[in-house]
């Protein structure tokens, strides 16, 4: 079988099965394909609606557009007849259109095609990545990349310029003043702290609001429209208010956040000083942003979800192993996902936020590392399977 060398031309297909990172990914992975790698890309999504509030610019109406350099088609059920690309991206086991695989066995130079997978540290992942599989029926292979933390695997993804422009962000103060004032806030005061907060329904956001109502430090909460909406209501005993909104008590206020464009969500991360976020993308923007991080992996049957927590706490945490700040990180995130009271381990992680800050930034020194996601991907196609 002669397959495509190093495809210029891409197809990335992606369902949003829910939440947002699933396009999340795809967004981010299509245009530094286009943008970095020079490549042809279609993205074709199912969930026109959920992509808009990542990407205000597009037009839910529009079956073919195109969008930061990338041609976004909407995938509906009736596939339309077409050339396939020569590398195909097959997001978190999306399920091609029949039609279109059919092309794909039928075109004379085989397009590459990629099983893109979940973002996982466990030790398998390095094993799996790259391994092929045979279709049983047609003269295809099926080949799976694996996103992940270690130089064997498939990387995370990160655009060229988003260190230099993260390090003029948190350099520029002017810059950051001007951030805030487009959610509607002034800068931070010198006793006050900003953390976001993008979390999953499960999570005790009232006893972790509590601790912060009570403490000395101002607490400034931003949190995006929409997530933790009943622990709010629940916590202030009143409705959540619309983007824009604040709510008070003691020395805590939560201010709601309308869903940020991606830039703009880095930004987010880049102007707090501690970010709580969740399932993939936003996990691996805050390990960009060198700030403190808390992570909440997407809530899976059996606990899957917390063994991916306790194997990316071994990888973060390898080379600190024993100290304070590592254990009161361990701690906190481990309660965090499980639903447990944070007010035992909450006092110890905030107390070590200048080191947790430090760590940030000698791990994203590790991670790029190990390669970058887009250009392992762009290169993943070998001349022959
Ligand atoms: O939305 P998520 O919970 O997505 C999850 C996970 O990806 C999980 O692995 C997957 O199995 C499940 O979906 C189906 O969290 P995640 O991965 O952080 O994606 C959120 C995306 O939304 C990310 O690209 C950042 C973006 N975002 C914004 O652009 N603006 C915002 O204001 C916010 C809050 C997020």
């Amino acid at each position: 079988m002669t397959y495509m060398p190093q495809p210029k031309s891409w197809d990335l297909f992606c369902r949003v099965v829910d939440n947002y990172g699933d396009i999340g990914v795809c967004w981010r992975l299509a245009r530094q394909l286009a943008d970095e790698h020079g490549l042809r890309v279609r993205l074709w999504v199912d969930d026109l609606a959920a992509f808009r509030r990542i990407c205000p610019d597009i037009d839910e109406a529009l079956a073919v557009q195109a969008c930061r350099g990338v041609e976004v088609r909407h995938w509906t059920e009736s596939f339309p007849g077409i050339e396939p690309a020569q590398g195909v991206v097959e997001a978190f086991a999306c399920e091609l259109p029949e039609r279109y695989i059919r092309s794909m066995a039928a075109s004379a130079a085989k397009p590459c095609w990629i099983n893109l997978e979940y973002l996982s540290a466990e030790d398998w992942v390095g094993e799996c990545h790259g391994l092929a599989s045979p279709s049983p029926r047609l003269p295809l292979t099926k080949r799976f990349f694996f996103p992940g933390f270690a130089p064997n695997t498939g990387g995370v993804l990160m655009e060229r310029d988003l260190s230099a422009r993260r390090q003029s962000f948190q350099q520029d103060a002017v810059a950051q003043a001007v951030f805030w004032q487009q959610l509607g806030l002034a800068a931070p005061g010198a006793a006050e702290s900003r953390i976001a907060l993008f979390c999953y329904p499960g999570s005790l956001v009232g006893e972790l609001f509590a601790l912060w109502r009570d403490q000395v430090e101002q607490m400034t909460c931003l949190v995006p429209e929409g997530i933790a909406g009943e622990a709010i209501a629940a916590f202030f005993g009143q409705a959540v208010p619309p983007a824009g909104g604040t709510l008070r008590r003691g020395s805590l206020e939560v201010r709601i956040l309308p869903f940020l464009e991606q830039h703009q969500f880095d930004r987010l991360l880049w102007a707090c000083d501690c970010n709580f976020v969740r399932g993939e993308d936003s996990f691996v923007r805050a390990q960009w942003a060198l700030k403190p991080l808390v992570w909440q992996p997407y809530p899976q049957a059996e606990g899957v979800h917390l063994r991916k927590l306790d194997a990316f706490l071994r990888t973060y945490c390898r080379d600190q192993s024993g100290n304070a700040a590592q254990q009161a990180l361990s701690r906190f995130w481990q309660a965090w996902s499980r639903g447990e009271a944070p007010a035992a381990v909450w006092p110890a992680f905030w107390a070590q936020r200048a080191e947790l800050a430090q760590h940030a930034a000698k791990w994203a020194v590790s991670l790029q590392e190990n390669g970058e996601m887009a250009a392992k991907l762009a290169e993943f196609c070998p001349n022959r399977l």
